[in-house]
């Protein structure tokens, strides 16, 4: 994906990052050139304009060209501001909790991969212990129900359709209803394709979100059409108003216009990306990534930059001091939990490390089960917290009661917990353990 793109900025970028000295005309020249691969990558031309102005301005102040490694500081400025064009920060999907129903719209022209997308994100949201229900409301295309159900099967999602249905704004509210009785949580809208000059689709598609009340309306767009990609998502926001995107075939897209223009003209995340035709290629957007492949970076700058952030060394040192003495508290624990968090997920922190990129994939990380923990030890009282030994059966009884586990799941913990404690302290007595430990735990 993106290769042409990344191509040509890397090559741009790499002739001036070695040197010593660059001028104002260099960076002008660099720029230039940015310019015209942008422009021919099919990025939308107001935001090549600002983007290249933009870029203009910071690179040649002072702090740029009269720094220790200017050309290093520019590929960075240039960086940082392909990451504000891709949309800043990684957008989630913003559901209600387990207990209430979520909706979501997918919705979008014709053949842009909406009823792919509608299984993989089904896939996805089971996997993170969502309970799906796909619903057929494609009644245009014949052949449509049947493909959806087909996906639904094979990713171990239920399909609601109804043979012989006209009516799909009809269709979603029993829908919506069938989820209700199945005590299912997250309901996923196929609707069938559009085209944007169509008035009675279009006005039905409205129909159908007043219906649904949707959490979220996605818009399904194909990431190879370039500025196009963006047109529709101004047209459809303007009908239906989306909360984001969805940019399917991103595994084709050499160019990456869509993915460059999309937010600063419609203000609209891309909130996942389609890299294949396989239920589990579904990927989510990650701007200061997809910044990193198009300068050829790697992504082993932006792990490092992160987990510079994150990790205070100060910090560091006191959870060592707390392992060796065996005084690492289930409070350290939790407080582990959160840093991965504010990292990104504990598979994409492994996606970045060179070498291990596909190899770990969801399945192998337990992230449901790292959800749990964190719940079992929030309900924990902070004295129980400090001191885990405390906790007997009532209060075993009291956390699993508390956390929406088991008593079962509680005993793990602890059981887990001790175990870790103890290895802690023989680790910690030897250097080279300790090391490969605390990089384990993200220190
Ligand atoms: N390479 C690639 N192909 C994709 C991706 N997403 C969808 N496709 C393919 O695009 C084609 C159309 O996908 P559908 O999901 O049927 O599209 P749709 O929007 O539901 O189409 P209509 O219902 O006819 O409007 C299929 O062949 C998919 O396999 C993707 O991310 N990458
Ligand atoms: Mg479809």
């Amino acid at each position: 994906m993106l290769e042409r793109l990344s191509e040509k900025l890397s090559q741009i970028t790499r002739q001036l990052s070695g040197r010593a000295s660059i001028s104002e005309k260099n960076v002008q020249d660099a720029l230039e050139e940015i310019k015209i691969a942008l422009l021919e990558a099919d990025v939308h031309v107001r935001v090549v304009r600002r983007f290249i102005n933009r870029t203009l301005e910071d690179a040649t102040g002072e702090a740029v060209l009269k720094s220790v490694s200017p050309g290093q500081q520019f590929v960075k400025v240039v960086y940082d501001r392909l990451v504000q064009f891709l949309g800043d920060e990684r957008s989630d999907l913003e559901l209600k909790g387990p207990d209430t129903r979520s909706v979501i719209l997918l919705l979008g022209l014709q053949g842009s991969g909406k009823t792919t997308t509608a299984a993989k994100l089904a896939r996805r949201l089971q996997k993170e212990g969502r309970r799906p229900l796909l619903v057929a409301a494609d009644l245009v295309r014949p052949a449509a129900v049947d493909q959806l159900m087909t996906l639904g099967a094979q990713v171990g999602v239920d399909v609601y359709h109804e043979p012989g249905a006209t009516d799909p704004v009809k269709l979603v509210k029993n829908a919506l209803a069938h989820a209700q009785r199945n005590v299912m949580n997250t309901v996923l809208v196929d609707t069938s394709g559009r085209m944007q000059i169509d008035d009675q689709l279009m006005k039905e598609l409205i129909r159908i979100r007043a219906t649904a009340e949707p959490d979220e309306t996605l818009l399904v767009a194909d990431s190879m059409t370039g500025q196009a990609a963006v047109d529709v998502a101004k047209a459809f926001d303007e009908a239906v108003s989306l909360s984001g995107v969805i940019l399917t075939k991103f595994d084709s897209d050499t160019r990456g216009g869509a993915a460059l223009s999309l937010k600063s003209i419609t203000r609209k995340p891309i909130k996942f990306v389609g890299v294949g035709e396989k239920l589990e290629d579904l990927e989510p957007f990650y701007p200061d990534r997809i910044a990193s492949r198009i300068l050829g970076m790697g992504d082993v700058v932006s792990l490092v930059e992160k987990a510079q952030e994150t990790i205070d060394e100060d910090e560091a040192v006191a959870l060592q001091a707390k392992m060796a003495s065996a005084t690492f508290t289930l409070e350290d624990y939790l407080a582990q939990f959160q840093r991965v968090r504010k990292m990104g997920s504990l598979e994409s922190i492994l996606d970045m490390i060179p070498g291990m990129q596909g190899k770990i994939t969801e399945d192998d990380i337990d992230e449901r089960e790292m959800k749990h923990e964190e719940a079992i030890i929030l309900s924990m009282t902070p004295t129980e917290r400090r001191n885990h030994r405390i906790i007997g059966p009532p209060r075993r009884k009291r956390i699993a009661r508390g956390s929406g586990t088991s008593v079962h799941e509680v005993n793990k913990l602890l059981k887990k917990f001790e175990k870790m404690r103890l290895m802690m302290k023989k680790v910690t007595k030897n250097k080279k353990y300790q090391s490969q430990l605390m990089s384990q735990l993200g220190g």
